[in-house]
């Protein structure tokens, strides 16, 4: 039998009867281009256990709320718990464990930027987005920039390497924009950009594949939790073992707030001897969109608030008065490269598909054209990262609370919402970089004027002391 022959074979046996139509529809030439398309996707992801787990998530969808019913839910155990909040003494002591380790060039930064910014309303990449400061700095030349004045705290001659994941909708933009702007003062060579996949979208029954055109079925990017496979299929956790790196610092794009490989972040999870770590801020309030870190029969999890029910998320804990469930997850993990090393192809093959509900533009054969829908049409599949929590040891699982004023500010809503949105961001950053100031001695005269600290010029508001004494008395920008 032809490949082709084979291909048909396997979409007849799951029973695609949309795709064995669209096939009769074809000339020859796109036929072929359908039918290598269809097996290039079958090989990097196995179709058929794609539908049989997708079915399984939809089946618990109804049921999937988390509350105390369906599993033992209770906060980590103080072995894998610390927060550094007014402990200035712990925050030193793992600091110099991490600018140690950063200095010997065992730390790398993933950053996952393949997220379209449909929230924001923007069609660009949001790295690319301008909240308003004073610099007019995108998110992704702050995020650089704090990786050059982190690198001129380590004071060592070996770059920290920048790992970059982009979707394919997003891949080209971010590249281009980097370039654009000569890698805002990075060297070219410390940067590696690598893609996230992607899934097929299905009906809302989970059974049919859709078609996005004539040649090809509906895809989009995998989720955060594509990072695995993206480390897998570039070949990147070889890459980090030929450079020497032990430690990963992994971060998503939308927080300003970001310390790209944060060397207390990195000195905890050394300290500890934690394979895994993550950080973790106070939630705003009982429904604030974050998940959750807590365990689950005593295993460590994020339950995410799409997933979480109102009895788990509203919980109080007697003694403190506070919400029992209350580490939010901010996407801000650690990984040691030995667990990448060893666990990565296992967490490619058993990681969930969650489903979302919605409007999917398809391809109509009949009349050669694409139909739009104004209700969801369709179910998108996407992986979460933090799904491989529960696998992880608890001894070997750490989260680290930070202040939420300084590491936490995510840009996920357009202008004018109530919040996480580029006003919230562009206030939180420069009311962080006006207390570096005041902390130097600088004399800001009204509580609402605020002043733009480069974070190319300082990474966690050292290098300030000229400042001491210095009157600002209207919004500014100090660049050195
Ligand atoms: C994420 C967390 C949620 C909470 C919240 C805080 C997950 C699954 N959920 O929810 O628990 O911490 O953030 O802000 O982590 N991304 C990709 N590729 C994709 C999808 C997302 O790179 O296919 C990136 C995206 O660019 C962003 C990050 O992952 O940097 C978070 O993605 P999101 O905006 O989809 O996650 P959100 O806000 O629903």
């Amino acid at each position: 039998m032809t490949k082709e022959q084979i291909t048909i074979e396997l979409f007849q046996e799951l029973n695609q009867t949309n795709i064995i139509d669209h096939l009769r529809s074809l000339n020859d030439e796109k036929k072929s281009q359908f039918l290598a398309n269809l097996n290039q996707l079958n090989e990097r992801i196995s179709l058929k256990k794609l539908l049989k787990d997708s079915k399984e998530s939809l089946n618990q969808l109804n049921i999937n709320k988390i509350t105390p019913s369906t599993s033992v839910i209770d906060s980590l155990p103080s072995t894998s718990y610390q927060s550094i909040i007014d402990n200035k003494q712990l925050q030193d002591a793992y600091y110099e464990i991490g600018i140690d380790s950063i200095k010997k060039g065992e730390v790398a930064v993933i950053l996952m930027a393949g997220g379209q910014g449909t929230r924001l309303g923007s069609s660009n990449p949001k790295g690319c987005f301008d909240i308003g400061l004073p610099s007019h700095k995108s998110l992704f030349q702050i995020q650089a920039e704090r990786l050059i004045s982190l690198q001129n705290l380590a004071n060592s001659d070996i770059p920290i390497h920048w790992y970059i994941m982009t979707s394919p909708l997003t891949s080209e933009p971010t590249q281009s924009f980097f370039e654009k702007n000569n890698f805002f003062g990075l060297s070219k060579d410390q940067i590696t950009f690598f893609n996230q996949g992607t899934l097929p979208a299905l009906d809302p029954k989970g059974e049919q594949f859709l078609i996005g055109s004539p040649t090809t079925l509906v895809e989009s990017p995998d989720g955060n939790g594509g990072l695995y496979r993206a480390l897998r299929d570039n070949h990147l956790i070889e890459d980090f073992v030929n450079r020497g790196i032990k430690h990963i610092h992994m971060y998503c794009v939308d927080n300003i707030l970001t310390k790209l490989a944060d060397p207390v972040f990195i000195g905890f999870a050394i300290k500890n001897n934690y394979q895994l770590a993550t950080k973790s801020v106070r939630k705003r309030s009982p429904h604030e969109s974050v998940g959750v870190i807590a365990t689950r029969d005593s295993k460590p999890c994020v339950i995410e608030y799409s997933e979480i029910s109102n009895q788990l998320a509203e919980s109080i804990d007697k003694e403190t008065g506070l919400l029992k469930l209350r580490a939010a997850n901010i996407v801000n993990h650690y990984y040691s490269v030995d667990l990448l090393k060893s666990h990565v192809d296992n967490w490619c093959n058993n990681l969930t598909y969650h489903i979302a509900n919605k409007k999917i533009p398809i391809y109509d054969s009949k009349t050669d054209s694409i139909i739009k829908f104004e209700t969801p049409n369709g179910i998108k599949l996407e992986q979460f990262i933090f799904d491989i929590f529960p696998l992880i040891p608890i001894e070997k699982f750490g989260c680290l609370e930070v202040d939420r004023n300084e590491e936490f500010s995510p840009l996920k809503n357009a202008s004018g919402t109530q919040n996480d949105n580029p006003e919230t961001s562009r206030l939180a950053y420069l009311r962080l970089t006006t207390n570096w100031l005041k902390d130097a001695g600088a004399i800001i005269k009204d509580d609402d004027i605020l002043v733009e600290v480069s974070s190319k010029l300082s990474y966690h508001g050292e290098n300030l002391s000229k400042y001491n004494g210095h009157i600002f008395d209207k919004e500014s920008l100090i660049e050195n």
